[in-house]
């Protein structure tokens, strides 16, 4: 028997054994399917499942209050009665003592696929009817994009959702030039799922035809196949990118119509760029001595760049690093230079390699989406604000041209997330996790963030439970089967609040009197209404018996998209959602905040963590952080193809050679990657496709500590966010900035710590 699955790496159908997967074989249509696919094997009983509700013992027995005794403390098996009689008590307690905006409900985190089951969806709802909670905005993804881009373009998604398709490229592009690359790996994932992995078949096409990719990127492997590749210093693209428009702008190749027509502020961006305003002219040989990469190179590739149908592309990982707010600005100025936005193949593209969407057509319709109702309360933080909103009650600071303070937080709510996973400078994370009265954790596995709770709730899997897969850019509506029983004593999130709802006097509003199975004919049949008013539709939708049986529906896509394309064709009926209806160059509301560290226009700031700085004489190396490509995140880490990839253990850090032999390093040594803010064992990989001065560690290895009483102990396991800073991309959007730090290595010659990630605390009956 086999059952037809989702998981935000693709489609695959399941074959189980003894209540848990035996085998994965991915959806046929798929291009491209994604090896990380085989993670899901054995992963439903792994040893690393939350079995039943658990309670911290120190809480128990001594009630609410802060605690440094969280994530070293032994947790009590009770009842499901019970956890629901406790937690029930707890919320209703902060409610009344302290108010909704004492609670903080962010929950940031992918969770897994699934419309109806989706963990954030289940929990937002939840804490809404239950009068609201504090909530935070943006994502770790895009942190400094969701804010600056709605300033300059008018929007962040559409960039992502309406992006000109990977047809269109493969057949009108003549040169794309990719800063970041354009990483294979990170197209594995899709937010919700993925049919199709297209990148790489469009990416040959291209090339096939005669176009040429030019990586701009310090890794090798963040492009395949043939491209011309510039390594430049790290975090140093957007000196590049302005010695590019420099050359342009000097040598009469910028489009002075477009800029006129379309755009604001050119000419005071050309000020800052011809240096009139601070005295330095951003020359190739200026950027030259930033990046390191020759000054005649980025004069030819400007010339280069104007002379044919051009797409210039920017990932998400450049905005995440500090200053992050300036890579996509100014990629989006360089692409208005030439012209060619709202052309097919030309233009700017935000987000190819960094998830699967960008690139593949949309469908225009609604998604079945849960209906999460208002937030009674306003109170919010940028979602890397965590550690600052729990350690600084009351403090104010500057967000997106507001003023704002951080409320005094009693309650910790997390579904479907692991910030032991995502956030920044865990050390500190841990010392934050100590000032809440309570922390309540849901998810299906014994996660750092789950050792680090009060009340722990073990949820379900998606594996064990059905539900609807679609995204909007994806035309197959997906049943997912349930493919294996429940685990243990785990339930879906659903159930866990549809009880606490009742104990707590709203449950009938909660479950509108359906079970799950019911919300899912509920929500197709929503879905469907729509479709069936379509009349260029497919394929008609069964009703939702035929569809479980069938397993999906084909929707219809917009295919041929190019961005911007209305806009360009005309502005005054097309307007971007911009105060001036173009593209803001300059940005007078930004230059009215007044931050000196995020101006008017793109420019160039140097960063804190970078080798052309003074912190490159302790730390000389700079790590890149990025995503792995033998999971997602944090994510069935214990899976096969994830622990295939470590070494004695431990993650991988690739060095490039000349660095491993300076430190005495061979390949497979275990190390030692250190800074000020602390330290992890990795397992050393040489690779001379990195450049020299540079190395590499995914996130996502389980955060392991030698000593789980000291928050500043060693991560033995290689979680590079023990290293990472914990401060915003600037004034601005406070993004996520661990993409980038500097560190230094060494051999690690002790007796190798166990790994202990993967095992569940000590818990005991009462
Ligand atoms: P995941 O590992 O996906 O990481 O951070 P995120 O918190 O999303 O965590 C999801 C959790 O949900 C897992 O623990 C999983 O078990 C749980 N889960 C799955 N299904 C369910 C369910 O049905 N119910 C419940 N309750 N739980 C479930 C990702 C974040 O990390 C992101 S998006 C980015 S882009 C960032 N990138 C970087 C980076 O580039 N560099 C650094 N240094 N750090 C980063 N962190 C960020």
């Amino acid at each position: 028997m086999r059952y037809q699955h989702m998981a935000h790496w693709g489609m695959f159908e399941v074959e189980t054994h003894d209540g848990d997967v035996s085998a994965v074989h991915p959806f046929r249509g798929d291009a491209d399917p994604s090896p990380i696919l085989d993670n899901a094997v054995g992963s439903v009983r792994h040893r690393s499942r939350v079995a039943g509700p658990a309670v911290r013992r120190g809480w128990l027995e001594h009630g609410p209050g802060p605690s440094d005794r969280r994530g070293n403390d032994e947790f009590v098996a009770v009842s499901w009665d019970e956890l629901t009689e406790l937690l029930a008590g707890e919320l209703q307690r902060v409610v009344d003592m302290h108010g909704n905006r004492a609670i903080f409900g962010g929950s940031y985190g992918w969770s897994s696929p699934g419309r109806f089951h989706h963990a954030q969806s289940q929990v937002h709802r939840f804490l809404k009817m239950l009068g609201g909670y504090t909530r935070s905005v943006h994502s770790y993804s895009l942190g400094a994009t969701g804010v600056i881009m709605p300033r300059v373009v008018g929007t962040h998604w559409k960039l992502f959702a309406r992006a000109t398709n990977w047809d269109v490229i493969a057949r009108d592009t003549d040169l794309m030039v990719c800063f970041g690359g354009v990483p294979l790996k990170n197209t594995a994932v899709n937010d919700g799922g993925t049919s199709n992995h297209p990148t790489r078949g469009a990416l040959d096409a291209l090339r096939a035809r005669g176009g040429t990719v030019v990586s701009v990127s310090p890794l090798h492997d963040d492009l395949h196949g043939a491209a011309e590749r510039l390594a430049p210093r790290p975090g140093t693209d957007v000196a590049i990118m302005l010695a590019l428009a420099y050359v342009l702008a000097t040598e009469g190749l910028a489009d002075r119509d477009f800029l006129d027509r379309y755009c604001v502020g050119y000419d005071k961006f050309e000020d800052y760029l011809l240096g009139r305003t601070d005295g330095i002219a951003k020359t190739p040989q200026w950027a030259a001595a930033l990046s390191g990469l020759p000054a005649e190179t980025l004069a030819a590739l400007a010339r280069r760049m104007a002379a044919g149908r051009t797409l210039i592309t920017v990932t998400w990982s450049l905005q995440r690093v500090r200053h992050g707010e300036q890579a996509p600005w100014a990629g989006v100025t360089l692409a208005a230079m030439l012209g060619q936005i709202g052309l097919p193949g030309g233009g700017f593209g935000h987000g190819y390699g960094s998830m699967n969407e960008p690139g593949i057509a949309p469908v225009p319709y609604p998604l079945p989406t849960l209906f999460q109702g208002d937030n009674p309360v306003g109170d919010l933080i940028p979602v890397a604000a965590i550690s600052d909103l729990l350690l600084r009650p009351g403090q104010e600071y500057d967000f997106d041209g507001r003023r704002l303070t951080y409320p005094d937080i009693r309650l910790v709510y997390w579904a479907g997330g692991n910030p032991f996973h995502h956030h920044q400078d865990l050390g500190r994370l841990r010392r934050a996790l100590t000032r809440p009265d309570t922390i309540v954790v849901h998810d299906p596995y014994w996660t750092p963030t789950a050792k680090h709770a009060d009340i722990v709730v073990p949820s379900t899997t998606s594996l064990e439970r059905e539900d609807l897969s679609c995204t909007r850019n994806d035309p197959l509506l997906v049943a997912m089967h349930a493919a294996a029983p429940r685990f243990a004593d785990a339930r879906d999130d659903y159930d866990t609040f549809s009880a606490l709802a009742h104990r707590l006097g709203f449950g009938d509003r909660f479950t509108e009197g359906r079970t799950a199975r019911q919300w899912l004919e509920h929500l197709y049949e929503q879905w469907r209404g729509f479709v069936l008013a379509d009349d260029a539709r497919v394929e008609s939708p069964p009703e939702f018996d035929e569809f479980w049986v069938r397993g999906h529906v084909r929707m219809r896509t917009e295919d041929e998209l190019t961005l911007f394309e209305e806009f360009r064709a005309d502005p005054q009926r097309n307007p971007l959602r911009t105060p001036s209806g173009r593209i803001e160059i300059f940005s007078a509301d930004i230059d009215g905040f007044g931050y000196d560290d995020c101006t008017g226009h793109p420019a160039w700031f140097e960063p804190e963590e970078w080798l052309g700085g003074p912190r490159a004489q302790r730390y000389p190396l700079h790590l890149i952080a990025n995503q792995p490509k033998t999971r997602l995140h944090s994510q069935l880490d214990h899976g096969g193809v994830s622990q295939a990839s470590k070494i004695r253990g431990r993650e991988p850090v690739r060095m490039h050679p000349d660095d491993a032999a300076a430190r005495g390093v061979a390949d497979g040594d275990v190390v030692r990657v250190f800074n000020d803010r602390g330290a992890c064992l990795a397992g050393a990989v040489l690779d001379d496709g990195l450049m020299p001065g540079v190395v590499q560690l995914a996130t996502g290895a389980w955060y392991d500590p030698l000593d789980p009483a000291d928050p500043g102990s060693m991560c033995v396991h290689g979680n590079p966010n023990v290293l990472t800073a914990d401060v915003g991309t600037s004034s601005l959007a406070r993004g996520c900035t661990g993409q980038h730090v500097l560190v230094q290595i060494e051999r690690f010659d002790g007796d190798l710590p166990p790994i202990r990630a993967y095992d569940p605390p000590v818990i005991r009956t009462r």
